[in-house]
C-alpha cells in the first residue's frame, strides 16, 4: 500500500490522514494520522469514509456543453473557449459587474486565490464570492469590528485548557466531531464547567452544567442581560477594559436595557437562568466562546457576532490559553477562502481593494493595470439580481446553490434567467442541471494544494492517485481560462510556485511554503520564514489595537411564528451527511445510516397533529411545501422544528427564506415560520 498524508476534506476541524493506494493505482482506504495535532489517531465517521466518492460510477469526467437543451461531452478546448468568450460577451452587454464568480471552499487555498486573481486581474470585476457568505460573513465583519481579526481567536487545544466553555450555537460534537471531543475531555477529566445556549438538547447539552433553551433568534437580548447583570454585581474585568479596550461606556449604556427580567421575557427563559450564567461565565480564570451557526446566520447575525466579542472583553477573557471568541469554521477551506480574498471587499489577507495604495501593490505583482476598486455583489445578491435579470453570467466553482442558498425556487428562476452559467464540480448537481457549460474537476485526492483549518493552520493537501478520466484539477482549469482570455500572469510549474506567490502578497502568509508545512502545518499569522506561527491572537494587543466595545440592540427576526404558520423552523445539519450530499450520499456507509430527508420535532408536538415516529409528513412556510420522515425525539422542544439541508428530494431550502443580515447579507437560516401535517 501507497500511504499519502493529506487533510480531510470535509469540516473545517482539518484532521489529517493517511490516503492507502493499492498497486493497481486505486485508492481504497484511509488510516488517521497519530502524530498529527488535532487528529491524534483517531477520525470521525466522515473522515473515515473520505475515500469512497472519489471512485463513484458518478463522476464528472469529460467537459460538457448545452446544445439545443441537451448536454453533450466535448474537448476542453471547445468548452475553455465558450466559457471565455460567453463571459467576455456578457460582460461587454451589461458591464464588467454583470459576470459573477463563485469560488469554493471546498477547493485549496492556490485554487481561492487563482479565482480571486481570475476574476480581478482578468476579468476587472469584484464580483467574487462562496459560501463564506452563507455561513462566517457575520463573523468575519463582526470579529474585524471589535478585535480587528475575523479568524478564530485561540486554538483547539485551547478546548482543554479553559475552565468555563460556553457553547452557543455550534453542535459540536456532530459538525467538528474531534473538537467536540476535546470539549467532551475537558469536562469529564478536568471538570471544566460547560455552558450550553441551544434549543436543541444537543448531546453536548446532556453534559452541561447549565442548558439554556431560549428562543431561537433572542441572542442578542441573552448575552446583553448576562453583561447586564456581570456589570451589576461588578464581575467585569476593569483593569483588561481600562488597558485593552475603548468604547466602554456605549457598552455600559446599551446593556443598562437588558435587566435579566425583561430579557428573560423576550428569550422564554427565567431570569434565574441568566444570572446564573453570568456568573458562572464570569468566575472562571479561563472562559471561552464557542460559536457558530446558531449565532451567525440570521438578519442579525453580525449583532450576535459582536455581542461574544463584547462578552469575552467585559470578562478579559482574549488573548491567553483557554480563552477567546472561537467561531468554528465550517468547510474544510473556508477558513482559507476567505484568507486568500475570495470576497467581493477584500484582496489575500484581507487587503481592502477600496485602499488605492493595496491595489496599486497587487497592480505591480500582477502585472495589470485597472483593478476594479467597486464592491458590487455579494453571493446573496447576485442571486437577487440574476433574477431580476441584471447580472446575466456566472461562473460557480465547487458550489451548489440550488441546494444551498435560501428559498430554492428563487434561486431557480435566477439560474434560469441568466444567459450564461459555467458549473465546474466534481459531480452533477441540481445546480448543474441549469448549466450552459460543465466543467469536471479532480477531487481533492487527485491533486496538490493546502487547506486552512478553523484554527488558521495551513495543511497539506497531497496527490494520492492520478486525475480520473478527463477531470483536471480546478487549478489547472482556471490558469488555463486565464491563458485563453489573454492574460499572461497565471502560468505555474507547481502549486508550491502558487503558494510562494501567495506568501509575497499576504503579509499573514508571507512565511508560509511548501518546505515548512510538510507534516503538521502552520498557523498564521506567520509573516515571515523563520516566525513559528500564532496560537492565540491578541495577546498583548489586539488586531486592531484596542479592542472595540460594539453594543447592539434587540431586533427580531424577520418572519416570526403566528397563528397560520405556528412553528419556528431552524435549519442545520446531521453527523452522517455533508451539505448538498453530494460527497456523502455517494458513500454507501453514511448514506445507509440516514437515507431518507427528516425533520425533528418533539414528542408533544408530534403526538398533537397524530404524528407517529418514523411517519411521513410535510413540513411547510410560505415558500413551498416538503415531505419528509418525523424523527420524534427530546432533542427538539415544543414549538420548534430542525431539519438539515442535506436532501434534495426533501429540500430544507425549499422552505427558508431569502431574508439578510443587511450588513453581512447572510440568509437568517435559523429563523422562519412553519406548519406541520401528517402524511396520509
Ligand atoms: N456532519 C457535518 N459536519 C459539518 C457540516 C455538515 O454539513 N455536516 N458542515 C460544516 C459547515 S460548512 C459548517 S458552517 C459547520 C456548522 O456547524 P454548526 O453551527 O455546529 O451546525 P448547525 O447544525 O448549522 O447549527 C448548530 C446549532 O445552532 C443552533 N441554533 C439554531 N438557532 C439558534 C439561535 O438562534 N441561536 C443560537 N445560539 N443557536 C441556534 C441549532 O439548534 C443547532 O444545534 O459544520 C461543518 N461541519
Ligand atoms: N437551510 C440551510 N442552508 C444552508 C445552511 C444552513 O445551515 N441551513 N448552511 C450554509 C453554509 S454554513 C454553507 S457553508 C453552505 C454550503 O453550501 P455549498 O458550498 O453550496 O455546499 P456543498 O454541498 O459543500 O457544495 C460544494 C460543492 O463542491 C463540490 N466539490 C467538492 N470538492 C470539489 C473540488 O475539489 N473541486 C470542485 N470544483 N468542486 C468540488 C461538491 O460536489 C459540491 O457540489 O450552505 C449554506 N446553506
Ligand atoms: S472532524 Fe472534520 S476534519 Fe476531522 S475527520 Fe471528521 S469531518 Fe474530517
Ligand atoms: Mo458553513
Amino acid at each position: 500500500m501507497k500511504r499519502t498524508l493529506t487533510t480531510c476534506p470535509y469540516c473545517g476541524t482539518g484532521c489529517m490522514f493517511y490516503l492507502l493506494v493499492d498497486d493497481k493505482d486505486t485508492l481504497v482506504g484511509i488510516e488517521p494520522s497519530s502524530e498529527h495535532v488535532t487528529a491524534k489517531g483517531q477520525l470521525c465517521v466522515k473522515g473515515w469514509n473520505a475515500h469512497h466518492f472519489v471512485n463513484h460510477p458518478d463522476r464528472l469526467t469529460t467537459p460538457l456543453i448545452r446544445k439545443n437543451g441537451i448536454l453533450e461531452e466535448v474537448g476542453w478546448d471547445e468548452a475553455l473557449d465558450l466559457v471565455v468568450s460567453k463571459l467576455k460577451q456578457a460582460q461587454s452587454a451589461g458591464g464588467k459587474d454583470s459576470a459573477m464568480f463563485v469560488s469554493s471552499a471546498k477547493t485549496t487555498n492556490e485554487e481561492n486565490y487563482l479565482m480571486m486573481k481570475l476574476a480581478r486581474a482578468v476579468f476587472k470585476t469584484n464580483n467574487i464570492d462562496h459560501c463564506a457568505r452563507l455561513c462566517h460573513s457575520s463573523t468575519v465583519i463582526g470579529l474585524m469590528e471589535t478585535l480587528g481579526s475575523g479568524a478564530m481567536t485561540n486554538s483547539i487545544d485551547c478546548m482543554e485548557k479553559a475552565d468555563c466553555i460556553f457553547v452557543t450555537g455550534p453542535n459540536t460534537t456532530e459538525q467538528h466531531p474531534l473538537i467536540g471531543t476535546r470539549i467532551i475531555e475537558n469536562v469529564t477529566k478536568n471538570g471544566a464547567k460547560l455552558i450550553v445556549a441551544d434549543n436543541r438538547k444537543i448531546r453536548l447539552a446532556r453534559l452541561a452544567d447549565i442548558h439554556v433553551r431560549w428562543k431561537n433568534g433572542t441572542d442578542v437580548p441573552f448575552l446583553n442581560s448576562i453583561m447586564n447583570v456581570i456589570i451589576a454585581e461588578g464581575l467585569e474585568d476593569n483593569e483588561f477594559i481600562s488597558k485593552r479596550t475603548e468604547n466602554y461606556e456605549e457598552l455600559k449604556i446599551v446593556v443598562a436595557d437588558y435587566p435579566p427580567e425583561k430579557a428573560a421575557e423576550i428569550c422564554g427563559i427565567t431570569a434565574q437562568e441568566i444570572v446564573d450564567v453570568a456568573r458562572m461565565f464570569a468566575a472562571a480564570k479561563r472562559a471561552m466562546i464557542v460559536y457558530s451557526m446558531g449565532i451567525t446566520q440570521h438578519t442579525h447575525g453580525v449583532d450576535n457576532v459582536k455581542c461574544c466579542a463584547n462578552l469575552a472583553m467585559l470578562t478579559g477573557n482574549v488573548g491567553s490559553p483557554g480563552t477567546g471568541v472561537n467561531p468554528l469554521r465550517g468547510q474544510n477551506n473556508v477558513q482559507g477562502a476567505c484568507d486568500m480574498g475570495a470576497l467581493p471587499n477584500v484582496f489575500s489577507g484581507y487587503q481592502k481593494v477600496t485602499d488605492p495604495d493595496v491595489r496599486k501593490k497587487f497592480e505591480k505583482a500582477w502585472r495589470v493595470r485597472n483593478l476594479p476598486g467597486e464592491i458590487v455583489h455579494t453571493v446573496t445578491t447576485a442571486i437577487n439580481a440574476a433574477a431580476e435579470g441584471s447580472l446575466k453570467a456566472m461562473y460557480i466553482m465547487g458550489e451548489n446553490p440550488m441546494m444551498s442558498d435560501p428559498d430554492q425556487n428563487h434561486v431557480r428562476e435566477a439560474l434560469e434567467k441568466l444567459d450564461f452559467l459555467v458549473v465546474q464540480d466534481i459531480f452533477p448537481t441540481i445546480t448543474s442541471d441549469y448549466a450552459d457549460v460543465i466543467l469536471p474537476a479532480t477531487t481533492y485526492a487527485e491533486k496538490d494544494g493546502t487547506f486552512t483549518s478553523t484554527e488558521r493552520r495551513v495543511q497539506r493537501v497531497s496527490k494520492a492517485i492520478e486525475p480520473i478520466n478527463q477531470s483536471r484539477p480546478d487549478w489547472q482549469i482556471l490558469c488555463d481560462i486565464a491563458a485563453l482570455a489573454g492574460y499572461e500572469g497565471m502560468k505555474y510549474d507547481s502549486v508550491s510556485d502558487i503558494m510562494d506567490e501567495i506568501a509575497s502578497v499576504t503579509p499573514i502568509y508571507g512565511g508560509i511554503s511548501y518546505e515548512r508545512i510538510d507534516m503538521i502545518g502552520l498557523q498564521w499569522p506567520c509573516p515571515d520564514r523563520n516566525h513559528p506561527g500564532t496560537k492565540i491572537l491578541h495577546v498583548d494587543k489586539f488586531s486592531r489595537g484596542l479592542g472595540k466595545f460594539s453594543p447592539a440592540r434587540y431586533r427580531p427576526s424577520v418572519e416570526m411564528p403566528d397563528e397560520e404558520y405556528p412553528f419556528v423552523l431552524s435549519t442545520g445539519r446531521s453527523y452522517f451527511h455533508f451539505h448538498s450530499g453530494t460527497m456523502t450520499r455517494r458513500s454507501q456507509l453514511l448514506d445507509r445510516e440516514q437515507r431518507f430527508p427528516y425533520v425533528e420535532i418533539s414528542p408533544q408536538d408530534a403526538a398533537e397533529h397524530a404524528i407517529a415516529p418514523g411517519s411521513w409528513m410535510y413540513v411547510a412556510t410560505r415558500r413551498g411545501e416538503v415531505k419528509v420522515k418525523a424523527n420524534v425525539t427530546d432533542v427538539a422542544k415544543k414549538g420548534v422544528l430542525f431539519m438539515p439541508f442535506h436532501y434534495k428530494e426533501g429540500p430544507a431550502n425549499l422552505l427558508t427564506i431569502n431574508a439578510l443580515d443587511p450588513v453581512a447579507n447572510i440568509p437568517e437560516y435559523k429563523v422562519c415560520a412553519a406548519k406541520i401535517r401528517k402524511a396520509q
